[in-house]
């Protein structure tokens, strides 16, 4: 009997539950909880964590999962790692959907940093005006040089105080268009540009408005997860479904 997890939280993975919905396949989209109202899905949706490895392995059982796609964003790399580790354990097949990293082009003036931490340290010493769109939860590291101004792209509104002292924020979700990233680092007088190497065509709009006004970026390469079948192309995602037996549902 096949019942397939999806781990969402990108475009990847609403296109993949659009096409299962359509297809009437049995599946459930889980969300991790990090966003007040995230998208609607044309599945029934779960949301938070599973409590780890354990909880993951626990969760495929009760829930009679035959079957897991991890279409998180490449950064979500610890959700990455369990269920390497759940899928292994609990005999379940799994696959990744995820986009390729982004390349450099000719006119793209990066910096390619391995972390977090070393896209601080590539920053500047003196004052500049920094667009960090990296969302809400690397914030921290940022405060380790207060004298720039920092520009946030945040999904919803902050509730507690921020670690950075000069900041501007915008609340916004993507995916975002060149022309309203071009206007709003314009507006902010931004000199630099910090990012995640998150590939798709969700958050690439900063990088195209970055190459056009000649802006420096600091592009984070990914973290590393352990080896899975990964795909980047939806009709493989869904051709590895069709192809991988399902394992004996262990519900009734
Ligand atoms: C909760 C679900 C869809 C998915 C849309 C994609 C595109 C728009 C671009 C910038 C970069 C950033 C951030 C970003 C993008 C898509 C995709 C993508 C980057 C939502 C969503 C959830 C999240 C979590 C959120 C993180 C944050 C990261 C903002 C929904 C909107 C910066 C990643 O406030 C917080 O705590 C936000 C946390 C993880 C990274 C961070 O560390 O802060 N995504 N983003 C998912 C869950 O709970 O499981 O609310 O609808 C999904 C999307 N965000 O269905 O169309 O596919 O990548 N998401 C990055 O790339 O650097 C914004 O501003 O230029
Ligand atoms: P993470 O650091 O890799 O995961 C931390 C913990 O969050 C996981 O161990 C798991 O908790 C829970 N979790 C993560 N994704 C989940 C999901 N889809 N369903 C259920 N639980 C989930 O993850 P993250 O970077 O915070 O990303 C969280 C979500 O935001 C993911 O869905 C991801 O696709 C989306 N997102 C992240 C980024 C980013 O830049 N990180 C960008 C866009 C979208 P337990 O251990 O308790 O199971």
């Amino acid at each position: 009997m096949t019942r397939i997890l999806v781990l969402g939280g990108t475009t990847e993975a609403s296109k993949l539950a659009r096409v299962l919905a359509e297809a009437e396949i049995d599946a459930v989209f889980s969300y991790a909880g990090r966003t007040a109202q995230p998208v609607q899905q044309p599945l029934p949706v779960r949301v938070g964590g599973f409590g780890g490895t354990a909880g993951l392995v626990e969760y495929l059982a009760e829930d009679g999962i035959s079957h897991v796609v991890d279409a998180t964003h490449p950064f979500a790399a610890q959700m990455s790692r369990n269920v390497v580790e759940a899928c292994a354990q609990a005999g379940v097949p799994l696959c990744a959907f995820e986009r390729p990293p982004w390349q450099a082009g000719p006119e793209d003036a990066w910096l390619q940093v391995a972390n977090i931490e070393a896209a601080v340290a590539a920053l500047p010493d003196a004052p500049a005006r920094v667009f960090l769109a990296i969302g809400k939860q690397n914030l921290a590291a940022f405060a380790a040089k207060p004298q720039h101004h920092y520009l946030l792209r945040l999904v919803d509104a902050p509730e507690a105080d921020l670690p950075l002292p000069d900041c501007s924020v915008e609340i916004a979700r993507g995916p975002f268009d060149e022309a309203g990233d071009l206007a709003l680092m314009q507006h902010y007088g931004i000199t630099h540009v910090v990012s995640k190497n998150a590939g798709g065509r969700g958050a690439s709009a900063k990088l195209a408005a970055a190459r056009s006004l000649g802006l420096p970026v600091v592009m984070i390469d990914r973290p590393r997860v352990p080896p899975r079948t990964t795909y980047g192309d939806l009709a493989e995602v869904m051709g590895w479904l069709f192809h991988t037996p399902a394992q004996p549902s262990s519900r009734a």
